[in-house]
């Protein structure tokens, strides 16, 4: 058999058409993906649950040290989000589950001064955001996507969401947080990327700030 040209057009306008119901859900400059893309800087961390440790500290009341048991007891959400990658792809609808960033702040009680948190990775990343965009009810500390945990390579243990930025601010393989009076800039906003990086904005680069 030959090469079957007209079902390759059929599945290209098929394409053409969910991504043209789908418009208002992707980012300028973002396209599709059904695929589930793998990103990130270094290797993927050895982590024992054991050893596993969420420390939250700086400009807070109460700091607090969670042992992994102590994390899955916390009351659990679930999110469904789009994700988009400054590299850009977009992966839509998906299901997270896990805790969400006010429950932490409730127990750890940010000071008036608190304007922003650095997020700590284990593997040494880092990523910036400012306290009010973490306190949306869609962000959370996830283990769980579309029903099944998460796969080293995409996060496990824990892993950040932020679905209303672009992925570079959804840190796996979570540490810690430290609340901050003023903004740090983490790891990519200091290699070039935008210190906002809203997708619907466009904010991929730092030379885009004002
Ligand atoms: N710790 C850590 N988290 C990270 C990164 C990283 O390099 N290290 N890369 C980010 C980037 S650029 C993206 S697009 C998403 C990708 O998540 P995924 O690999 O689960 O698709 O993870 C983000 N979280
Ligand atoms: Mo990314």
């Amino acid at each position: 058999m030959g090469f079957d040209l007209s079902s390759l057009l059929a599945r290209r306008k098929e394409r053409k058409e969910r991504v043209k119901a789908l418009a208002h859900r992707i980012p300028p400059g973002q396209d599709l993906t059904d695929k589930w893309p793998v990103l990130h800087y270094g290797g993927i961390p050895r982590l024992d649950l054991r050893t596993w440790q969420f420390e939250v500290g700086g400009t807070v009341s109460t700091p607090i040290v969670l042992s992994y048991d102590e994390f899955m007891a916390l009351p659990k959400i679930e999110v469904g989000a789009d994700m988009h990658c400054v590299t850009g792809w977009s992966k839509l609808d998906n299901t997270w589950y896990g805790v969400a960033f006010t429950e932490i702040a409730k127990m750890v009680m940010p000071l008036s001064d608190a304007s922003h948190v650095t997020i700590s990775s284990y593997g040494d990343y880092t990523t910036n955001l400012p306290l009010d965009v973490l306190m949306d009810d869609d962000v959370l500390f996830a283990w769980r996507h579309n029903g099944e945990d998460l796969t080293g390579e995409h996060g496990w243990p824990l892993r950040l969401v932020v679905p209303k930025r672009y992925a570079w601010k959804s840190a796996k393989w979570v540490k810690g947080l430290t609340f901050v009076p003023g903004d740090h800039r983490g790891f990519w906003e200091n290699l070039g990327y935008h210190n906002e990086g809203d997708p619907w904005k466009e904010e991929r680069y730092s030379y885009q700030e004002v």
